[in-house]
């Protein structure tokens, strides 16, 4: 299979402004024109949706309008040889969503992020795909005793239940964090977004996105993490990026702190064949804030070179050796074949 079956995917968000919690933006944003063109010019056939960016102001909107608003966004894509990957609620942005949605105290808000999520899936249909992507990023807590873990869990099944009931095609693809912005997350791994899918009143509809940055934010292996999602075919996207260690959210490109963990991770998708699912390979990465705005896209291009760079390298990883290290259970062997292997030309 060539490397190049994969197929890439970027969201609008990867070509941020560079503004931190400590600094405002500076570069100018980039219009939703050029993100498209960026993609086409980096070899990424996909885009990732929260629903106002296909949507801007869908609050304002009526159903109908934000159908024919999200139709409108499709032939577009469509005409760059483009196609949606994914949609995902953002519902951590808006006002009514400051204590979480689907958790939040105030029942108002409750239907408000069940009614928002109902639209989200009306545009994914619309832009003709799916999946959607559920990051419960406000789902959780800054001080533990605001809210009832036992009721936030029930909550987070029915709002699963509720998007499933949406429509009978569409899928959840849980992309668990364990924290930041809140303290706590509800969701914060894959094994409690899978436990919750199977809960739910379609388990065949619910599945992951795993980013590596989260699995590392809470302290796991993101190989492991999906291998444990690939065993059970669960394994419907991927934000592959890095992190340095136990700190906010980096988005770091992929591979920039730990080469053997990015090698890891692609091994495991190699392993697995998920390229011939037709499953979308992602780089939630970000620019470093210092990047002029005509070299902001670097990430993304450097980020899938090292993917393919990876792919090769598990493809020509010397296995019948490597199968000798363990079957002598030399692991110190194996350790060496690894290293010497990332580090030959
Ligand atoms: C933040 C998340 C975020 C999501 C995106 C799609 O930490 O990774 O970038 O992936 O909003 O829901
Ligand atoms: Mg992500």
């Amino acid at each position: 299979m060539a490397t190049s079956s994969y197929r890439f995917s970027i969201g609008p968000w990867n070509l941020g402004q560079g503004a931190d919690p400590f600094g405002p933006p500076v570069r100018p944003a980039v219009p939703f024109d050029a993100v498209l063109d960026t993609a086409v010019s980096l070899g990424f056939e996909g885009i990732q949706f929260h629903d106002d960016d296909a949507v801007p102001d869908l609050e304002t909107l009526t159903p109908a309008q934000v159908v024919k608003q999200a139709e409108a966004m499709r032939r577009k894509l469509a005409d760059k040889g483009l196609v949606a990957e994914f949609v995902a609620p953002r519902l951590w942005e808006h006002a009514r969503g400051i204590d979480g949605g689907y958790t939040s105290n105030d029942p108002a808000a409750r239907a408000w992020a069940l009614e928002r999520s109902k639209r989200a899936v009306d545009v994914a249909l619309a832009l003709g795909t799916d999946l959607i992507v559920m990051w419960p990023a406000r789902e959780g807590t800054a001080v533990r005793e605001s809210k009832n873990p036992i009721e936030a869990s029930r909550q987070m099944l029915a709002a699963i239940d509720v998007i499933l009931g949406a429509h009978p095609k569409i899928r959840i693809a849980i992309e668990p964090k364990p924290n930041e912005p809140v303290d706590h997350a509800f969701v914060p791994t894959i094994g409690h977004a899978l436990a919750l899918g199977a809960r739910s009143a379609d388990p065949a509809r619910v599945g992951v996105l795993i980013e590596s940055a989260h699995a590392i934010l809470a302290g796991l292996d993101p190989s492991d993490e999906m291998g444990f999602a690939l065993a059970a075919g669960k394994l419907w996207s991927v934000h592959l990026n890095d992190q340095n260690g136990l700190k906010f959210d980096q988005d770091k490109v992929f591979g920039a702190a730990n080469l053997r963990g990015a090698f890891d991770q692609v091994r495991v998708l190699e392993a697995a064949g998920y390229a011939a699912t037709g499953a979308f390979v992602g780089f939630d990465v970000k620019a470093h804030r210092t990047q002029p705005a005509d070299k902001a896209t670097a990430h993304l291009a450097t980020s899938k070179a090292i993917f393919l760079k990876l792919v090769e390298k598990a493809r020509s990883y010397p296995v019948k050796v490597a199968e000798q290290c363990i079957a002598a259970r030399d692991y110190e062997a194996l350790e060496r074949l690894v290293l010497e292997h990332l580090l030959s030309c």
